[in-house]
């Protein structure tokens, strides 16, 4: 079938809004129709050319929601008409990782997620005859994408798409970063650095945690109105002060914050990050996607004096099994998603998306089919 996509061609090139063509589902397969989809920083990360997984001509996107269209042989968890949110971290329920009990990063179809390719190893995508490769799994850019059945959460039909697809990605990261990865408990101090859409996120997690002080640094200040309405109770930014900016949070709480969020992807950032956090006990939590070659580095004795550094993907969420519950939250209130979402357009219109994201005037935009 023809579907309309933002097709990226080459690192660090506009995409191209194209008609494609669509193969059927395959066994294990579905063919959703996505109706929305978030941009997120992590598209422009790939789009950059920085990411060592990435692959070009591909089609990017990984936030969105859609409905069931049609189902390959043997997929039973999904029918044509249900509500859906592709997942990028899959679960099969079945895989080691899975069985651990440990960890949401489930491997049954990563290694061929990873090469953009389908499980079989081929690609349902091409363009005038010569195949495009599929990104995370999810490939939302594209009206009609085709995914693995166990990259699928099956939701509400009365959930609204244009926000619940920032639990595609976002909003999910960032809540459970702070639920299932930090464990903040009540009264827990936190600093949050970069206040996109991933730490405005995890701002209104430590909020719902019930944290104490909540520390928002951006060196964009025009993040911080909404932060504080997240619940940010004290914001920073660093280009206003002379010392480090791990300094200046360790000096603002005496001997630095529970949990610390990189929310970026700013290798130091993350070391400042980790720095901020109390001797004895604070933890930094990496969440931000750096490019490739880059590393990190502080002084081993920042470890040997109590702090720990830990990382997620997808905020520790198992997307299956939980993600159905947080659209319900989000319905219920109990999630807010409205505030994330500062622009809307159509396909035609996603470049903008990426413009306001780079010039910092955007949290998400949310593109529609
Ligand atoms: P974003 O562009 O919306 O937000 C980033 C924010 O960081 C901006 O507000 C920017 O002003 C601020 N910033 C930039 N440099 C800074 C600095 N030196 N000090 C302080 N603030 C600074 O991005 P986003 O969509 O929120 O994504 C954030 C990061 O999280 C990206 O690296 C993305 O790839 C990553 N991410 C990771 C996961 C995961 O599962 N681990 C999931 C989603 C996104
Ligand atoms: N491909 C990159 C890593 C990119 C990365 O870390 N992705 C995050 C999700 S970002 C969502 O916006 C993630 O979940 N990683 C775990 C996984 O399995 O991909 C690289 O460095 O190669
Ligand atoms: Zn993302």
């Amino acid at each position: 079938m023809k579907s309309r996509a933002a097709v990226a061609f080459g690192p660090g090139q506009p995409l191209e809004v194209v008609e494609i063509d669509v193969e059927p589902p395959r066994k294990g397969e579905v063919l959703v129709r996505i109706s929305h989809t978030g941009v997120c920083h992590t598209d422009a990360f790939t789009l950059s050319g920085e990411d060592p997984e990435g692959l070009f001509p591909v089609v990017l996107g990984h936030e969105g929601a859609g409905i069931v269209v049609e189902v390959g042989e043997g997929v039973t968890s999904v029918k044509p008409g249900d509500h859906v949110i592709p997942l990028y971290t899959a679960e099969c329920g079945q895989c080691l990782f899975c069985q651990s009990g440990k960890t949401n990063l489930c491997v049954a179809v990563r290694a061929t997620q990873g090469k953009g390719v389908m499980p079989d190893g081929t690609s349902r995508f091409s363009y005038q005859g010569k195949p495009l490769y599929h990104y995370m799994g999810c490939s939302t850019f594209s009206e009609y994408t085709v995914v693995a059945e166990v990259s699928l959460a099956k939701i509400s039909p009365d959930a609204n798409p244009e926000q619940v697809c920032l639990l595609g990605c976002g909003v999910t990261t960032g809540l459970g970063a702070v639920k299932n990865t930090a464990k903040v408990q009540p009264g827990d101090s936190v600093a949050v650095f970069g206040l996109g859409g991933i730490g405005l996120a995890v701002i209104q997690g430590a909020k719902l945690a019930g944290a104490g002080r909540i520390i928002g640094i951006d060196t964009n200040p025009s993040k911080f109105e909404l932060a504080k309405t997240f619940g940010a109770t004290d914001l920073v930014n660093p280009k206003d002060h002379e010392k480090p900016i791990q300094q200046v949070i360790v000096e603002m709480t005496g001997w630095g914050v529970d949990h610390s969020f990189e929310c970026i992807g700013n290798v130091q950032v993350m070391r400042a990050a980790l720095e901020c956090a109390h001797r004895g006990w604070g933890q930094s939590v990496i969440i931000g996607v750096a490019g490739s070659g880059q590393e990190i580095s502080t002084r081993p004795f920042q470890l040997v004096t109590g702090r720990r550094w830990l990382g997620t993907a997808f905020g520790g969420v198992k997307g299956r099994s939980q993600l159905p519950g947080m659209v319900d939250d989000a319905m219920a209130g109990r999630i807010q998603l409205a505030p994330f979402v500062t622009h809307t357009m159509p396909l035609a219109g996603i470049n903008e998306a990426f413009d306001l994201m780079h010039e910092g005037k955007s949290i998400r935009s949310v593109v529609h089919h």
